[in-house]
């Protein structure tokens, strides 16, 4: 999904290591980083920047929303995101739901620190298919977050146009959505099949190989950006709107972020893209698409606020500037967004 470029991590342990129903899940201890998950060869979360990411998908959201009571996550089996939303002390009820229950069993025996959001009072937890488990409810919720992995196994179908309107629909009246910035405008041809099962590793390839051509990007192009003479990989014509890409990040991704806010804003009468940093993701950064049924409220504004010491206390991360920071973005970012 990152072509030409990979993160690496030394590893002082293999901890666990085993093919779940939906995927491989591997834990290990990394020298420099403490526990690391990693979901189908993708690092979902390391002891030592995983605030980040658990911290911003959840506070942009949360404070997104003038008094949210009900949250469900979808995704977010290692628990992170739970023990962040229920450090909101207005949340009366906080659903997870995770298709996969070996990353919820590992994360509780291995990653304790995150797994602690399953633990709290206010959590309840539904081992389920996020997208099934979304089409039972109407009108529901205030926030809903989802904290999942790429679009490439168990969670393709949360990449999809469909579960963006269902997302819109399980709001309530001024209802707060956030996700991992990735895109579904290239899987809006529903694919059923792998959503249930196992994407293995060489049907993946070979989908890849049918679906893409892998073309080098003229020096002059400023389609990719800054991102000059990268190999990329594009839809063959006439099979564009049966595949999925990642765009979670600016430096990779920019044309896909760019579509994925169009048409997120074709649900959303708000849909704004935000990033954080964070070092053992693609290039150190990861995007969340934050979007609201609320046409008049501006998300880029936290709407509630901690004290500063309450943030000192509550976050390692977030704070209300960064709040707003993570909403500006570079030139060439701004410009393929505008
Ligand atoms: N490219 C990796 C993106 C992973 C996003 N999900 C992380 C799960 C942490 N709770």
């Amino acid at each position: 999904m990152w072509p030409g470029q990979a993160m690496t991590l030394k590893v002082k342990k293999v901890i666990h290591h085993e093919k779940s129903q939906y995927q491989d899940v591997l834990i290990f201890e990394s020298t420099d980083y403490g526990m690391v998950l990693v979901l189908d060869n993708v690092i979902q979360a390391t002891e030592r920047d995983e605030f980040s990411y658990q911290e911003m998908i959840t506070h942009l959201a949360m404070n997104s929303h003038p008094n949210p009571k009900k949250v469900l996550v979808i995704g977010g089996g290692d628990g992170g995101v739970l023990r962040e939303v229920v450090k909101h002390e207005c949340v009366e009820e906080a659903i997870l739901c995770d298709i996969d229950e070996a990353v919820i069993r590992l994360s509780k025996q291995y990653l304790p620190n995150m797994a602690v959001g399953f633990d709290h009072p206010k959590s309840k937890t539904h081992v389920g298919d996020g997208f099934k488990f979304l089409e039972e409810y109407k009108n529901t919720f205030d926030v809903i977050i989802t904290d999942s992995s790429d679009p490439e196994g168990p969670a393709e179908s949360l990449f999809q146009k469909p579960y963006f309107q269902l997302l819109h629909d399980a709001l309530r009246e001024g209802g707060v959505i956030t996700t991992q910035g990735c895109t579904f405008p290239f899987v809006q041809e529903y694919r059923g099949e792998s959503r249930k099962s196992r994407v293995s590793e060489e049907k993946t390839r070979q989908r890849r190989r049918h679906h893409y051509y892998r073309v080098a990007l003229p020096a002059s192009s400023s389609f990719f950006g800054p991102v000059l003479d990268s190999p990329y990989e594009i839809p063959r014509p006439g099979l564009a709107n049966s595949i999925h890409q990642t765009a979670e990040n600016q430096w990779l991704h920019m044309p896909l972020i760019s579509k994925l806010k169009k048409d997120c804003k074709e649900i959303f009468p708000v849909a704004e893209y935000a990033y954080t940093t964070i070092p053992t993701y693609p290039s150190g950064q990861i995007g969340f698409m934050v979007c609201t049924k609320d046409a008049g409220r501006n998300v880029k504004e936290p709407l509630r606020k901690w004290s500063a010491e309450e943030e000192e206390k509550l976050c390692k991360y977030y704070n209300a500037d960064i709040h707003k920071a993570a909403f500006v973005l570079p030139n060439f970012a701004k410009k393929a967004l505008e």
